[in-house]
């Protein structure tokens, strides 16, 4: 018998519903109900997250409470305890730490570690993994969904394969296979928008862009196009810890005819930040929001927000909105564009931000 992890190992570990479970470890009453936390119902609130009991009704992270309320009238509603979720969070790192050099904590309940050491030796990683969850849910009373892969790309999807409680060991080789059945959007660094262009070229199964000529890929989607075939492929070589500092990032879209319609240019923005939103996941936050209008004869303008603290992926949209509604003239728009910037820089200055 081969070992399944030769070169590189890594672990990538996330916590199941995180917010909720710690509320429905704090609160026996509520385990087993469906818990909502996150804001107000009553004042615009967005939710955080939902026990998997709430799920079942349909309410998901990000979409406004009022909406959960009406999918799930009966649910409870909470509002976040970030202290109580940093404290799990520290207890949790503190089992992963002492397991390798190379720990990158990338949420509160989110963090890769490179174990290619530690598993260089092992046949029996299953009983590593099970041995492991165990340690997570003595310290914490929670369960976590752990992957384990040859690259970053592989286990975070792979500790994604079967939440919650679950474990999914991918050996090295194995990688393309299981990556080939999943749409496009399951890649991490392929968002709504990228999402929407390949599907328009006809392209949206891993496999399927796995197997695009690159001639034709480059043509259409640029370089980019092979970034986006690495990851179909299974093929990461992003290293544990290195945190990419970036000083923007950014969405925008010219329209074919210019765009005069409120509701339209509120459903563009939402769709570039919930883009932005997903390839900020798990990086260090930013605190700022610029939007760019491009009206008809060309004359561009910026507009910033910097609400004074970090930006949630979940609220882009809301920013971005808000900004389009105080200083678009209602003339015809040509472009329409979203950018976050301002990043966090330290991750003890992040933390302390969380505490709203
Ligand atoms: N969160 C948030 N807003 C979002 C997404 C998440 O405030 N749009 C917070 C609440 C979550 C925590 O971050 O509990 C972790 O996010 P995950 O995406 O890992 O989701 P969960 O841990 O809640 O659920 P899962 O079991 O799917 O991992
Ligand atoms: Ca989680
Ligand atoms: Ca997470």
């Amino acid at each position: 018998m081969s070992l399944p992890f030769p070169r590189r190992a890594i672990l990538h570990v996330d916590l199941d519903a995180f917010y909720s479970s710690v509320e429905q470890r704090d609160n026996p009453a509520l385990r087993g109900k469906p818990v909502i936390v996150g804001g107000d119902p009553e004042q615009r609130g967005v939710v955080a997250t939902a026990s998997y009991e709430a799920r079942k009704y349909g309410v998901h992270s990000g979409m406004s409470s009022a909406a959960a309320k009406r999918l799930c009238a009966h649910g409870v509603f909470l509002r976040p305890r970030f202290d109580a979720y940093r404290a799990v969070s520290r207890g949790v790192m503190d089992v992963l730490a002492p397991l390798s050099g190379d720990l990158e904590r990338i949420a509160l309940d989110e963090a890769f570690l490179d174990v290619s050491t530690l598993l260089g030796h092992t046949l029996d990683v299953t009983e590593f993994g099970l041995e492991l969850k165990r340690e997570i849910s003595k310290i914490s009373g929670l369960t976590a969904s752990l992957g384990i892969g040859a690259n970053k790309l592989t286990a975070k999807i792979a500790s994604d394969h079967r939440k919650p409680d679950g474990l999914t060991i991918v050996p090295d080789g194995e990688q393309a296979a299981f990556i080939a059945p999943l749409p496009v959007r399951k890649l991490w660094g392929i968002g709504p928008v990228a999402e929407e262009r390949l599907a328009r070229e006809g392209i949206s199964l891993a496999s399927q862009l796995a197997s695009a000529e690159q001639e034709w890929l480059v043509q259409r989607f640029g370089m980019q196009g092979l970034e986006w075939q690495n990851l179909a492929r299974g093929i990461d070589d992003r290293a544990v810890g290195a945190e990419v500092k970036r000083r923007q990032v950014s969405r925008e879209e010219t329209f074919p005819q210019d765009v005069a319609d409120r509701a339209r240019l509120h459903a563009v923005l939402a769709r570039m930040a919930e883009d932005i939103g997903s390839s900020l996941d798990g990086g260090s936050p930013p605190r700022t929001v610029t939007l760019k209008i491009r009206y008809g004869d060309f004359t561009t303008y910026t507009r910033q927000q910097s609400p004074g603290g970090v930006i949630l992926p979940n609220m882009v949209g809301q920013l971005a909105t808000s900004l389009l509604d105080d200083h678009w003239t209602g003339s015809p728009i040509r472009l329409l564009g979203i950018a976050v910037s301002n990043f966090v820089e330290k991750q003890r200055d992040q933390l302390s931000l969380f505490e709203l």
